[in-house]
């Protein structure tokens, strides 16, 4: 912020993790903070507190659009809902504001690597992250990732010094609202459905992600799925250089595999550290990540990180110190014969599917929680013989039941468990049979029983290694 903007006046709507951080990176830079939030219960009461002390003006249990407005800069959390009243207020008297990265952005000089896409991003975002480090690039990662693997954007920002490098995992309802954030490498992993409690087309939803291609300019090195037809329709012919990764051709310039390798193939374009023609990067067995889907987001990876300065020379053993993120196809263990895997995050039809993709048979898989109006019919093709169990439960347990029962003519069993998650992990559990994997895919969200994604994971952990027995 310019000396002469000290005292700007910024408005910081939601008082989750990035509300948090926004107001803390506004106050440190001098601003006149009001912060405000619909709950006045804890934690937001807590964080409100010690913002209170230094210096924030704080109103909980809702909102005054009048102190809003009369900021220069409004900042909005990404989970509140365009519909949400205060938004609908701000539009009415036509007030604009600004997603949490975008004005943590502001106090970014340092070079952008955004990650975005449907699925994948966690894991490529973190382990662009974790190669560039490993190559001695000095690295920092946050954004919507959160769960402990990173911070929000703006704490990124308030760093001192700021890391020389930001790899930023921006979510659609983050992009939505930027405006002179530009990325110097921009990813996007794959383009599927999601947030369709959010959203009321697929297309309102690529719509915000197509935020990202419109933000960079002729420097930004765009790493796209040479797989996903609609990705490659997205990118078009936005400014900027194109390296495309497949799990099923070799393309220049990009990534692809090759005879159980990863191959870097940077073509003729600059900007792809280290690499001049066709080079063997790593091996597959380098790969400690389960699922096919993975080798594509370790190519995105592999591309993201070369296009942000690392070598490909550390990148073998970077790999295999990498390991699976919590949730995310995260093998939890073996009881009794039968692998439990954690796919929590799977919080999509697209992303449990994949995980079908890549796992072994015969599977009894978990399908439920917060009905999120996605065709469940989607994984049916999906289970290619080796699913022999599907148990369904939660909010959308029997909307599950009855849109997978088709494949109930293909052999496979559909239970729906009307109980806790207790009851339906010992429903998987009677069903397994030694040599079975047990998978967590629940392509729904969690929130009809627990807080988040993650404390189902953990739940589901628990109950595996025999809780609930
Ligand atoms: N609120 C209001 N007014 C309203 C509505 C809500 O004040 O009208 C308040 C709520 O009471 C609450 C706060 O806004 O206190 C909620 O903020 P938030 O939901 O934006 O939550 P944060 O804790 O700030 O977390 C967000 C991301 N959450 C969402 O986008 C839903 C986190 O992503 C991210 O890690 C964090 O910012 C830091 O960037 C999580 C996520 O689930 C991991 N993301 C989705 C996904 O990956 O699918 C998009």
């Amino acid at each position: 912020m310019k000396e002469e903007r000290k005292r700007e006046k910024v408005a910081v709507i939601g008082l989750g993790a990035s509300g948090d951080a926004a107001a803390r990176l506004a106050l440190r830079k001098g601003a006149k903070v009001h912060v405000t939030d619909t709950s006045s219960e804890n934690p937001v009461a807590a964080r409100g507190a010690v913002l209170r002390d230094l210096g924030a003006e704080v109103r909980l249990g809702g909102h005054d659009v009048e102190a809003i407005a009369a900021a220069d800069t409004v900042v909005a959390s990404p989970g509140i809902p365009p519909g949400a009243p205060v938004l609908a207020a701000l539009r009415a008297r036509g007030v604009a504001w600004i997603s949490e990265p975008e004005f943590a952005c502001r106090f970014i000089a340092s070079p952008l690597t955004i990650v975005t896409g449907t699925n994948g991003k966690t894991t490529t975002a973190a382990l662009c992250a974790h190669l560039l480090r490993e190559a001695g690039v000095d690295v920092a990662l946050g954004g919507n990732i959160g769960g402990g693997l990173g911070p929000p954007a703006s704490t990124l920002a308030a760093a001192d010094p700021v890391a020389d490098r930001i790899v930023l995992e921006m979510s659609s309802f983050q992009l939505a609202h930027i405006g002179d954030l530009t990325p110097d490498v921009g990813v996007m992993t794959n383009l599927g459905v999601d947030h369709m409690d959010r959203y009321v087309t697929v297309a309102d939803y690529h719509r915000d992600k197509r935020r990202l291609f419109e933000a960079g300019d002729e420097n930004t090195t765009w790493i796209v799925n040479g797989d996903d037809p609609a990705v490659l329709a997205m990118a078009g012919d936005y400014p900027g250089s194109r390296l495309t990764f497949s799990l099923e051709t070799a393309g220049s310039p990009g990534a692809y595999l090759s005879a159980g390798d990863l191959v870097l193939d940077p073509g003729g374009l600059g900007g792809v550290a280290g690499a001049r023609g066709p080079c063997r990067v790593a091996g597959v067995s380098d790969v400690r990540l389960l699922g096919r889907h993975n080798l594509a987001n370790v190519l995105a990876a592999l591309l993201a990180a070369s296009a942000s300065g690392a070598c490909a020379a550390t990148a073998p053993a970077a790999l295999r110190s990498f390991a699976p993120l919590p949730h995310r196809l995260e093998p939890v263990g073996t009881f009794g014969g039968v692998l439990w895997v954690n796919d929590s995050k799977a919080t999509n039809v697209a992303a449990a599917a994949s995980a079908l993709g890549s796992l072994d048979g015969p599977i009894v898989m978990l399908v439920g929680g917060t009905d999120k109006g996605e065709d469940f019919g989607g994984l049916v093709s999906a289970m290619g013989g080796r699913v022999h169990t599907v148990v369904c439960y939660g909010a959308a347990g029997e909307r599950a039941a009855a849109e997978i029962g088709v494949a109930v003519g293909r052999g496979v069993a559909v239970r729906r468990v009307a109980g806790g998650f207790e009851e339906v992990v010992s429903a998987a559990r009677s069903a397994a049979r030694p040599g079975d994997t047990v998978v967590l895919a629940p392509a729904c969200s969690s929130f009809d029983m627990f807080p988040d994604y993650r404390a189902r994971g953990d739940a589901f952990r628990t109950l595996a290694a025999g809780g609930g027995r």
